[in-house]
């Protein structure tokens, strides 16, 4: 009603001579159309299809893509972007020898940033976290999910979901928050775990979803951190206050968590490196996405392989996603990402592309929002300078992107044309 309302006879913009990668599943590779157009109104996709078939309408805004391709605005649907601080010596202890599970007994690790977190004003966090939500805007993100995490009492995750949100009003960018109080357990809780996840379970997830300011709960179920128990405990208190859940499963030992995760009907089961087919199996009954993070795997040197075959035969959802953290994963490019799922996971480039749209709107819970080209869809989209969509698999820290376009409005141009 309201768009037909506010509606302007014509389209808003359409973009002509453009080959568009739509990311639709079941047709042509990259859901290809060559020679296409897409049109759009009202901030949402009101056609696309073959240039010639494209209605005749006066557009306020017309563009030639001269041959250019037309992607999805990208997803990253796993970030741990708000936090404070950097890890480098860390990385150069790894270099000396130490492994990510020996510095994080010993006190460093996601601790340590934690500290550093308590410490920081929300406007710090802001503005340290905006660069870094800037570097992945200008490679076509126009969907983000944000954890905290690095807070672990009230007050402080509380503060870097509020700072996750601000981000998304104050940039032309879809954020998704997720609240990941079992991240690790605070170091004042040291040989107290049990009493950490009653803090969890009985005050910060009520609170949590009285304040709104989480669109889902996650927990890292792994033997440095919390135990298959504990992360069904903090489930059930999820589903019971309407939150839907998704978890760090299998990262560095086989846990069960993907298995557990689509227990709880979980919308991604993330990592998965050590994974058994019973768990992908049950993953692919509940209908939960896997979501590989290539950056951790290649920044902590893991050697075990996520079992791709297995997710494809078994046909489960792949995501990608960056894991922007500053411990696995100090990486602001998904672009890269796209790279290393290729290169380290052999996934192939298209494979890669729906990781970061389709099925990355899937493992959020907005496909019906975003994710690929379709009429009624949100008009988030990027023109790339590339002859192929292979091209954003295939390049190493070079970004092509042309023009970004979140919600029908050009948020970047990286050149006149
Ligand atoms: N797994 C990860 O890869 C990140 N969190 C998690 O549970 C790492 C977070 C960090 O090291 O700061
Ligand atoms: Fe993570």
């Amino acid at each position: 009603m309201r768009r037909a309302a506010a509606s302007r006879p014509g389209w808003d913009a359409v973009w002509v001579n453009a080959n568009l990668a739509t990311m639709v599943a079941g047709g042509d590779a990259y859901g290809a159309i060559r020679d296409g157009a897409i049109a759009v109104k009202d901030g949402q996709i009101a056609w696309v299809g073959p240039r010639k078939s494209l209605p005749r309408q006066k557009a306020r805004y017309e563009r030639d893509a001269g041959g250019r391709w037309i992607t999805p605005g990208l997803v990253d649907c796993h970030t741990h972007l708000v936090f404070a601080g950097e890890r480098a010596q860390e990385f150069e202890m790894r270099l000396k020898g130490a492994t990510y599970e020996q510095i994080a007994r010993s006190g460093g690790g996601i601790n340590s940033t934690v500290t550093a977190t308590r410490k920081a004003s929300e406007e710090a966090l802001f503005t340290a976290a905006a660069r870094r939500l800037k570097s992945l805007m200008a490679e076509g993100v126009t969907t983000i999910e944000i954890k905290s995490g690095y807070g672990l009492d009230l007050a402080n995750e509380l503060k870097m979901l509020r700072v996750a949100r601000r981000l998304g009003e104050e940039f032309p960018v879809t954020v998704k928050t997720t609240f990941l109080g079992a991240h690790a357990l605070p170091a004042e809780f040291a040989g107290r775990q049990g009493a950490y996840v009653d803090l969890v379970v009985d005050k910060m997830l009520p609170a949590v979803a009285r304040t709104g300011l989480a669109d889902a709960v996650d927990a890292f179920a792994e033997k440095i951190a919390f135990t298959p128990q504990e992360t069904t405990r903090i489930f059930a208190k999820a589903k019971l206050l309407g939150l839907p859940v998704k978890l760090h499963a299998d990262q560095l030992s086989d846990q069960g968590g993907a298995a557990l995760s689509a227990e709880f009907g979980a919308l991604s089961a993330d990592h998965l490196e050590y994974t058994s087919e019973a768990g992908i199996k049950a993953m692919a009954t509940s209908g939960t996405v896997a979501v590989l993070l290539p950056g951790a795997f290649y920044f902590l040197r893991e050697t075990k392989l996520p079992p791709l075959a297995l997710f494809r035969q078994h046909g489960v959802p792949i995501a990608l996603a960056s894991d922007g953290n500053p411990g696995s994963a100090p990486t602001v490019s998904l672009l890269l990402m796209l790279n290393m799922a290729c290169t380290l996971f052999r996934m192939t480039p298209e494979e890669a592309l729906a990781g970061v749209t389709r099925n990355g709107a899937q493992a959020l819970g907005v496909a019906a929002q975003c994710g690929t080209l379709e009429e009624g869809k949100r008009a988030d989209l990027v023109v790339w300078d590339i002859g192929h969509p292979a091209e954003l698999s295939y390049w190493l820290g070079h970004n092509p992107a042309r023009t970004v376009v979140r919600g029908g409005r050009i948020v970047r141009q990286s050149r006149k044309s």
